[in-house]
């Protein structure tokens, strides 16, 4: 154990090193030892002014968040960390802060609790307590205004987005932009500012705005996080903190600060997020390929399909800087293709997601192709033709032929079999599916599809490529629909089930809006186009359980050409803008088809539609873990936030169920069993951890444990359910 806190001298000034890898986390310890630190160099006469700067390739990342799992309500991190700061700001010789990396949550509170911060020009800086439903709870709230100013801080810690160190220095947080080497710049700044009157924040009030100012900010800031950020609690109390501050002296805005970050802290949403934060890590974790696994290099791409998903995919990897060959059949398909991709990135530059600059270079990495001349030359295919096995396997066959030994295949599929497809090569091993969701160059979920005979190289590889395209690659199991899909159908199912017993369209969608996902269900099939399904129905009708009920709206609809949004109609009616209406027309159809298929009409509640869609999902998740198509119930949580809007902050559907209990979902999906048959089976993993009064998150436990032993060391044979992954 090292000892998190090391102090060392450059003559006259203290450089105080926190080295607590990977992130120099607050972990218990740490916050006692900066103290001890800051006591011994104002004890020491030599010592002019001190130097705090973070060891390894970070300064603070912010308290240890795996520490808040085990607070009880009295407890919390803001206990070590308050006196520290107070500490800090009160100590007889000045204190520089030189930061590095990142300065986050208690990191940059501890930066601003210094005299002085100087930072590395390529650092950043903030307040990301939101995104895990907290609030900065060490004075954040409080110091931060008085440093940036109340619009700026409320914008920081409301929205939990990093400010970059340029931007900082701006707004009078960073007091110097060091390039080059940080501490012997940090070294120089506190030698010059030594023996000077050190600035304490908490006694800076010049910032604090008005009281016929601030209501206004505090006002738009509400709007904006109602809208941006519906549904979570957390941004309000940043925003009612950094109020708090303006009104109330230091001391008390504290006070007020700890009580909202106490309610936060032991909130569901917290706990939700919390979980997703670590599930968002873990799900890289893949127990039989260990991270030693050699990668092999991806420096140049090509993607076969240029329409909305291949071009979409091109700019993908052309974002992250890898030149990437587009192909297509035919000339006017490919202009199609890039004219798309143009419009794309121009209305990013537009919404200044982009410079024009950045938009260009992007484009010029992007070659459209009708041959396939140069493909010995990439290190891996995309491909993402039309959803048809007899027209993927003649691809992969192409691709077979034209292709390095070596480079990786992979497919765009979304529902198809992927061992299938890799059945066209003589090179099942370069096979995987790499499954990216619509818009691709916006949505950060990657399912990685892993077929029977895909290399760990080949996996290990896309894992890794999935994090440099900004990706969350989560690896599943070639089953039908792989994870993703295979839950959505459920879901979608109830949807339309409860529209045919009388429900109505935006109904279904408002409750599940309101239960917090982005889109509802039937606004999302006509965004996605319902043709889409009904292609595949169509193939696959053979496959279907003769006497199991089947939703007959999205069929009846696209058979009257209702499409959805490309074509205006579906369930509901767009005007040219895409803006959704009800339609009388689509009610009318459906009590029609309803009553010739005789199904009685009832009144339907919120609560009902929620519990049969998201139930839906949860059984389905729960049969998947046990056929062992994903690993944990977290990557089927981090899928569904990432690429389905399901609500971050109930923690995704497997979470969400654990937080209402699993012994209640089960019993109410007994009730849908009875009430509508052989569909609403329960899955025998729910039936066995309910009984047993466990939850999902201690199935993953198990399941990390039976992976990698009691000391997480050595893979071994997982135990329960047979991994198909
Ligand atoms: N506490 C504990 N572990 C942490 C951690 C933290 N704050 N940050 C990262 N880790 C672990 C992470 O789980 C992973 O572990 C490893 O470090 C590398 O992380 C009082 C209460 C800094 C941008 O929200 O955003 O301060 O998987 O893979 O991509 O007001 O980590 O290897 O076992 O993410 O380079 C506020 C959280 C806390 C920042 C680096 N701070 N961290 O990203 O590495 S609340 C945050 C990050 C707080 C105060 C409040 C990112 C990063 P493992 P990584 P990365």
């Amino acid at each position: 154990m090292n000892d998190l806190v090391r102090i060392t001298a450059d003559n006259d000034v203290a450089v105080i090193t926190i080295d607590n890898p990977p992130v120099n986390a607050l972990s218990p310890g740490v916050p006692e030892r900066i103290s001890a630190a800051i006591d011994q160099m104002n004890g020491d006469s030599a010592i002019k002014a001190a130097v705090v700067i973070g060891g390894g390739r970070t300064f603070v990342a912010g308290a240890d968040i795996k520490e808040f799992g085990k607070m009880t309500s009295g407890a919390s991190p803001r206990r070590s960390l308050l006196p520290l700061l107070l500490h800090i700001e009160d100590s007889g010789k000045p204190v520089v802060m030189a930061i590095h990396g990142n300065a986050f949550g208690g990191g940059l509170e501890l930066a601003m609790a210094g005299h002085y911060r100087i930072a590395s020009s390529t650092a950043q800086v903030g307040q990301p307590e939101v995104k895990l439903g907290i609030i900065p709870g060490a004075g954040g709230t409080q110091r931060l205004p008085r440093l940036v100013g109340v619009l700026k801080a409320v914008e920081m810690c409301a929205e939990g987005k990093p400010v970059s160190a340029r931007e900082a220095a701006t707004l009078g947080l960073i007091d110097r932009l060091i390039e080059g080497d940080l501490l012997a710049g940090a070294v120089s700044f506190a030698r010059e500012i030594a023996g000077k009157p050190a600035p304490k924040t908490r006694e800076r009030t010049e910032k604090l705005g008005t009281a016929t100012e601030n209501p206004a900010i505090f006002g738009a800031a509400r709007d904006a996080a109602g809208k941006k950020q519906r549904g979570m609690k957390a941004p309000l109390a940043a925003i009612d903190a950094v109020e708090a501050a303006t009104r109330l002296s230091f001391e008390e805005g504290c006070q007020a600060e700890a009580k909202l970050f106490t309610e936060c802290l032991f909130s569901d949403q917290s706990k939700a997020l919390i979980h997703i934060f670590f599930g968002e890590r873990e799900v890289a974790k893949i127990p039989d390929v260990p991270k030693e696994t050699p990668v092999l290099p991806v420096n140049r791409v090509a993607v076969v399909g240029s329409g909305t998903m291949g071009g979409g995919i091109a700019m993908v990897f052309a974002n992250a800087g890898i030149p990437v060959l587009l192909k297509d059949v035919d000339e006017a398909t490919l202009e199609l293709g890039i004219g798309k991709i143009r419009k794309n990135y121009a209305s990013s530059v537009q919404r200044g997601r982009f410079t024009q600059a950045f938009m260009d270079e992007r484009l010029q990495l992007i070659t459209p192709v009708l041959t396939y001349d140069d493909f010995s030359t990439v290190d891996m295919v995309v491909e993402a033709v039309f959803e048809g096995m007899e027209l993927k396997r003649a691809v992969f066959a192409d691709l077979d032929r034209v292709c390095r030994r070596g480079a990786i295949l992979a497919s765009n599929t979304s529902t198809l079999n992927i061992d299938e497809i890799a059945g066209a090569t003589s090179r099942p091993e370069a096979v995987i599916g790499t499954h990216f969701f619509s818009p691709a160059n916006v949505m950060r979920l990657l399912e990685i599809v892993r077929g029977k005979k895909s290399s760990k190289e080949v996996i290990a590889t896309c894992m890794q490529l999935s994090k440099k395209l900004g990706k969350i690659g989560v690896l599943v199991g070639n089953c039908r629909g792989f994870v993703g899909n295979r839950m959505f159908g459920p879901y979608r199912r109830e949807a339309q089930f409860l529209i045919e017993e009388g429900a109505d369209v935006e109904r279904v969608d408002q409750a599940l809006v309101e239960f917090g996902n982005a889109m509802g269900p039937l606004a999302t099939g006509d965004l996605a186009g319902l043709d889409v399904g009904w292609r595949i129905r169509k193939e696959y009708r053979h496959l279907e359980k003769t006497g199991i009920r089947q939703p007959f709206g999205e069929d009846r609809l696209c058979e009257l050409g209702r499409y959805g949004q490309k074509t205006l109609k579906g369930w509901y009616r767009y005007d040219e803008n895409r803006r959704a209406s009800a339609d009388p027309e689509v009610t009318t159809l459906l009590r029609k088809w309803s009553a010739d298929a005789g199904i009685p009409q009832r009144q339907i509640s919120d609560a009902e539609i929620v519990d049969r869609c998201v139930y839906a999902l949860v059984n389905e998740g729960a049969r998947i873990l046990e056929e062992g198509y994903a690993l944990r119930a977290v990557d089927i949580d981090i899928i569904y936030i990432n690429g389905y809007g399901f609500p971050a902050y109930r923690g995704g559907p497997m979470w969400h169920a654990d937080t209402v209990g699993l012994q209640r979902v089960y019993e109410r999906i007994c009730e849908f069993h009875q009430q509508h048959g052989e569909l609403w089976a329960p899955a025998p993993l729910l039936q066995r951890l309910a009984e047993a009064g466990k939850t999902f998150a201690e199935f993953d436990k198990a399941q990390v444990m039976a992976a990698y032993g009691p000391n997480l060391q050595e893979a071994a044979p997982a135990t329960e359910g047979s991994l198909r992954i």
